[in-house]
């Protein structure tokens, strides 16, 4: 057996590595400066009880993107070193971050073993390359990110750091080939176990939904489906669900073979980045793309972000979560015995309240952030979840899930189907967003994003908003002054989150203006962007009045938006006459 020695390095900190909304993302120029890794990872296992380390197991992987397979050798020797009795890596390194967390929650090792947390090597929907982003996160026992307790406590051992630990003799892994390898060290053996990546989460998916009910639909010569992985590791677990266990047709994935650069491309899953899958499914400007497929959806680097598309047709992610939360008991098996609650994230629209009350379900309003769902799923309380941001999920991991969400999608379509896989024309995507607006109403929703602005400058937009929540009435004068046919702001707030299941509070989430009629406008700073400093504008406007709820989304909302851009002074702080990405 290869033995190996523990080294102690000395270092010093460096001073920006506090984590973002989700871990700590910036270029790999920075995580490739010597020792930066190493601070964090040792930062980390500094901030977590001794029995989450020492004869401890964790899971290492990610999306593959530039600069993982560096850092998964260091995180194995640094492992090794403090301490760790067993990392478990998927093959190449790859394991989406949902499949991390059912990993984390669901895996036995042959010898019995359980992990007890894991890095995830992601930026999420950054671009990925030697001169984009490389990122990094921790999960606990539950399968969920570290919560702020723990991330707070990384954060402060990174700015006081002087040594960290590690076994820099251990050869390095081949995580290209399945198997265990196994060393020696000053505390005892050693394992690294390399693993096929999609196993694990493919059998957690066949526990949730009924796979043969969804492969009549494919079945089905009335449906037809893409499905773009923008090149990140959702290709690996498109290619086994949908085209070896649902019978999809292997041209129906596009972009499915994970890329360290994601071919060049930007991979986050909306309608300005997932540009192909757009274009196929009909909403580009080339009008000579053919007949599109009836169902589309995309995923980000990670996985673990989806956008649903159908045939000509967009649904928003907050429409996405209510429509799967309002169908779920009648089409997912693991639903049938109802729902516990469901809870959204601040700025997604309240299209899921409405849904709740219908339903009389328990409802949760929280920070951005997939963390602040953890608590509430390990209570008990919530069964699904979403966010604006392309993120849809529920109990059965603490990330939320890309797949998992087209999954969920596929069986509201074939329930919706049932008795008609023949028919004339299959009830489509379309069909199932209009009827579920028939019944709960419309929100109408945009977000506009103005990525890389200068700090300083949105630092100072964010304090001019918050300064003018302190009048009201003066606000209602400058409204009125911009269009007088947008109502009048009842409440304004920068909004603060008590969590309901452990008492902690999270304060300055997010700056909202609440009208009269249910609409809003919120402003945040994103915490996940890399460079300079990323504004998001959410804006939302209620309408149940049938006749009214089949209006072009830009039209409806044209007067709110107005009204956001010209009360908060975008253009005169960022200097920017237009967003840099809508959704
Ligand atoms: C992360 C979080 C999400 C959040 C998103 C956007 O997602 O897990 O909860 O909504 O960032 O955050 P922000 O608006 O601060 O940029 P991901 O997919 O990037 O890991």
């Amino acid at each position: 057996m290869v033995m190996f020695k523990v080294s102690c390095k000395q270092t010093s900190p460096f001073d920006d590595q506090k984590p973002g909304t989700s871990g700590l993302r910036k270029k790999v120029s920075v995580f490739n400066q010597p020792n930066y890794l190493e601070n964090f990872v040792q930062s980390t296992f500094y901030a977590l009880s001794a029995d989450k380390v020492k004869g401890a197991t964790l899971v290492v992987s990610g999306d593959g993107r530039y600069f993982s397979k560096d850092a998964i050798q260091i995180i194995i020797k640094m492992a090794a070193a403090n301490g760790v009795r067993r990392v478990w890596v998927g093959q190449n390194g790859l394991l989406s971050t949902p499949a991390v967390s059912a990993v984390i929650r669901e895996r036995v090792g042959a010898d019995g073993s359980k992990a007890t947390g894991g890095f995830i090597l992601t930026a999420s929907h950054n671009p990925g390359g030697p001169h984009e982003d490389f990122g990094i996160k921790y999960n606990m026992e539950n399968g969920g990110p570290a919560p702020e307790a723990i991330t707070d406590k990384i954060y402060a051992n990174t700015k006081t750091i002087k040594e960290y630990f590690i076994a820099e003799d251990l050869p390095d892994v081949d995580i290209s080939i399945v198997g265990l390898s196994s060393f020696g060290g000053h505390e005892g053996p050693f394992d690294v176990d390399v693993f096929e990546s999609t196993t694990d989460y493919v059998k957690l998916m066949k526990s949730i939904f009924d796979f043969e009910f969804i492969k009549k639909l494919f079945e089905s010569p009335k449906f037809t489906f893409c499905y773009d992985a923008l090149h990140g590791v959702g290709g690996i677990y498109a290619q086994r669900i949908f085209v070896e266990e649902l019978g999809a047709h292997q041209s129906s994935l596009i972009n499915c073979v994970p890329k360290e650069d994601f071919g060049g491309g930007h991979p986050d899953p909306n309608l300005t980045y997932a540009k192909e899958l757009v274009a196929r499914m009909g909403l580009g400007k080339d009008n000579s793309v053919g007949e599109p497929p009836e169902f589309g959806a995309a995923a980000d680097g990670d996985a673990d972000r989806n956008m649903i598309l159908g045939k000509r047709f967009f649904v928003t992610p907050s429409d996405s979560v209510a429509i799967i939360a309002a169908n779920a008991v009648q089409s997912i098996p693991y639903f049938a015995s109802g729902l516990k609650g469901v809870a959204r994230s601040m700025p997604t629209s309240a299209a899921l309240d409405v849904v709740a009350k219908h339903l009389n379900l328990k409802f949760f309003e929280v920070p951005t952030g997939w963390k602040f769902f953890g608590n509430l799923m390990d209570a008990g309380l919530c069964s699904i979840c979403g966010e604006e941001s392309f993120g849809t999920g529920s109990d059965h991991i603490r990330e939320k899930d890309g797949i998992w969400a087209v999954l969920a999608w596929l069986s509201i379509i074939a329930f919706k189907n049932k008795g008609n896989l023949n028919g004339e024309k299959l009830v489509s995507v379309e069909d199932i967003v209009r009827q579920h607006w028939a019944v709960y109403g419309r929100h109408y929703y945009t977000r506009f994003d103005y990525e890389n602005v200068d700090a300083g400058a949105a630092k100072e937009l964010m304090a001019y908003l918050v300064k003018l929540q302190s009048s009201l009435p003066d606000v209602n004068k400058i409204i009125e002054g911009i269009r007088s046919d947008v109502s009048k702001v009842v409440e304004a707030d920068e909004f603060e989150y008590k969590d309901p299941v452990d008492g902690s509070i999270s304060k300055h989430q997010g700056i909202r203006y609440l009208f009269e009629d249910g609409s809003r406008l919120v402003f945040r700073l994103s915490g996940t962007g890399s460079v300079g400093a990323t504004i998001r504008l959410y804006i939302e406007q209620y309408e149940n009045d049938s006749s009214k709820i089949g209006r072009d989304s830009q039209d409806a909302l044209a007067p709110l938006v107005e009204v956001a851009l010209k009360l908060s002074k975008m253009q005169e702080f960022t200097g920017r006459s237009a967003p840099t990405v809508i959704t």
